[in-house]
């Protein structure tokens, strides 16, 4: 036995039996105690950017740890931006990262470089393995760090001796330290306050889905007071039959005439309300000039016993719930406008939708609200790239559940192979394509920050043309069968029929603006 093979044992001794990776000649021996272990779901990506996002995508729809195999610094690098979306989203991953042996540390080999740099920068727990019989001990611990505040990134750096080098038997992830609580006199205090008009209860990340999400709803229903999620929350259980709750605006001013009358905030798994952007004469925060505060339940605390706790002090109470509502069957060009409906009407029951559409899917929020029950996993880090390693990871943790990817044009260029990924592992996904052949956002961002008059560099940083990207063709290439739509009503029948197709589907939605 040597280290790596402890790896591998105590990973999977600690319930995690999962690891997106992408290896290289460093990581040789784990490779081989993966190999060893047929119980390791081993699912190969074609980027370190995809194998990130795919164990954030694993890791919020099972809730628990995804392991990632990535190459040095590099590797770990071009799989950095993902990982920043999933510190964000507070899921919890543990990456193996390997390194050069010790003694080849001395020397400057191409692949040595700053990983505990590159990995402190966003991961919660970072240690180097120091020789091979401490591995297993370091593993366990990078898996209760992963779970540690309800969800973390924890990075082990494994220099190749530690791997080879021989050692006595795998290790087991001791329990992660209790999450913490607010005291009973404070959730007490929280819930008098919910009462007072212009109250609002602001919830996020595990308190948007399952039963913490059902309590949410019964405190709103009890105290008359709003309930709010963020516009990017990591999981959103939605559509008819889920609690009622509110979500916060992307674009300044619609954020501030959201919160418009609130006068207090008490704030479960949520940070205090802020807008994506900073913009010249506009407000950093969405809330009105001397609205307070209560951070009860900061983002890694016990988000689901303070929400059962709220709901003991206000009294029982069942939640207002979203109705049942088919919207009417779009037709003509496929605009922002039109895609909500052609989305909702053709959404599969628990459906998991991958939203990273952009501008195409700015008012998705509202058709979405009647459709069939579904979760809604988001860019909660606002780097992008993430929609379509998103949905592998999704549709390996959710098998037997549909998952819908919705992604512009330009966001799905970041990590296009995994598509690859997707029509290798045969995954239910579908995959929507926004292509308005351009980086729409931009262009309104731009407006935004007050600069309305602009020239060919601009034009061209804007624009995603010239020559066009062609989606079929690049579904194709990666294994993946693919049609082209033009209208809403096509794209709602082809949603529809690709749900009822297995494996991955892409559908280029060319929109008309
Ligand atoms: C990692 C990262 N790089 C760059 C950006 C800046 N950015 C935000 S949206 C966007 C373009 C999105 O284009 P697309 O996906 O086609 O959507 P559209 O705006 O056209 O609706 C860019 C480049 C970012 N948010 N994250």
């Amino acid at each position: 036995m040597n280290g790596a093979d402890t790896l591998v044992g105590t990973l999977l001794a600690s319930g995690v039996d999962t690891c997106f990776a992408n290896p290289g000649t460093s990581e040789m021996h784990f490779v081989a105690a993966l190999d060893a272990n047929p119980d390791m779901r081993c699912v190969l990506c074609l980027f370190e950017g995809g194998v990130t996002g795919a164990a954030d995508g694993y890791a919020r729809m099972s809730g628990g740890v995804a392991a990632t195999l990535l190459h040095l610094a590099p590797g770990f690098g071009n799989g950095h931006a993902n990982l920043h979306n999933a510190s964000k989203a507070g899921v919890g991953i543990v990456n193996v990262v390997g390194d050069h042996a010790q003694r080849h540390l001395r020397y400057e080999a191409p692949l040595k470089g700053d990983i505990e740099g590159v990995a402190g920068s966003v991961s919660s727990w970072v240690r180097r393995a120091a020789g091979p019989e401490s591995v297993a001990r370091d593993a366990a611990e990078a898996v209760a760090a992963a779970r540690s505040g309800g969800g973390r990134i924890a990075t082990l750096i494994l220099p190749a001796d530690a791997a080879w080098g021989a050692a006595e038997g795998a290790a087991k992830a001791p329990a992660p330290p209790p999450l913490l609580r607010p005291d009973p006199a404070q959730v007490a205090a929280a819930a008098d306050a919910l009462r007072r008009p212009g109250a609002a209860l602001v919830v996020s990340g595990p308190g948007l889905h399952g039963a913490p999400a059902e309590d949410a709803g019964r405190i709103a229903a009890a105290t008359g007071c709003r309930l709010i999620a963020p516009f990017f929350a990591p999981r959103l259980r939605g559509g008819a039959g889920a609690p009622a709750v509110e979500r916060m605006q992307y674009v300044v001013e619609e954020n501030s005439a959201f919160f418009d009358g609130v006068a207090h905030m008490v704030l479960v798994g949520a940070d205090r309300p802020v807008n994506f952007f900073a913009y010249p004469g506009k407000p950093s925060t969405p809330e009105p000039p001397g609205a307070t505060h209560d951070p009860l339940c900061p983002p890694g605390w016990d988000v689901a016993w303070t929400l059962a706790a709220l709901v003991d002090a206000v009294g029982p109470a069942e939640p207002r719930r979203n109705a049942s509502a088919r919207p009417e069957a779009p037709t003509g060009p496929i605009t922002p406008q039109t895609v909500g409906a052609a989305v909702a009407r053709a959404l599969p029951d628990e459906t998991v939708i991958v939203n990273e559409a952009v501008t195409a899917g700015l008012t998705l929020a509202p058709a979405l609200r009647g459709a069939p029950p579904h979760d809604l996993l988001s860019n909660t880090g606002g780097a992008i790239g993430m929609c379509l390693p998103l949905a592998v990871g999704a549709a390996v943790a959710a098998p037997g559940r549909r998952v819908l990817a919705l992604t512009g044009d330009g966001s799905a260029m970041y990590t296009l192979q995994s598509l690859w990924t997707m029509a290798r592992e045969r995954l239910d996904v579908t995959v929507v394509v926004f292509a308005n052949r351009g980086y729409r956002i931009l262009r309104l961002e731009m407006a935004n920050l007050g600069v309305t008059d602009y020239g060919r560099n601009a034009q061209r940083m804007f624009d995603v043309e010239d020559p066009s990207l062609d989606w079929q063709a690049l579904a194709c290439g990666h294994g993946v069968p693919s049609e082209r739509v033009e209208t809403a009503e096509a794209l709602e029948a082809a949603i529809a029929r690709a749900s009822a197709t297995p494996g991955p589907t892409l559908i280029e939605a060319v929109m008309a603006s």
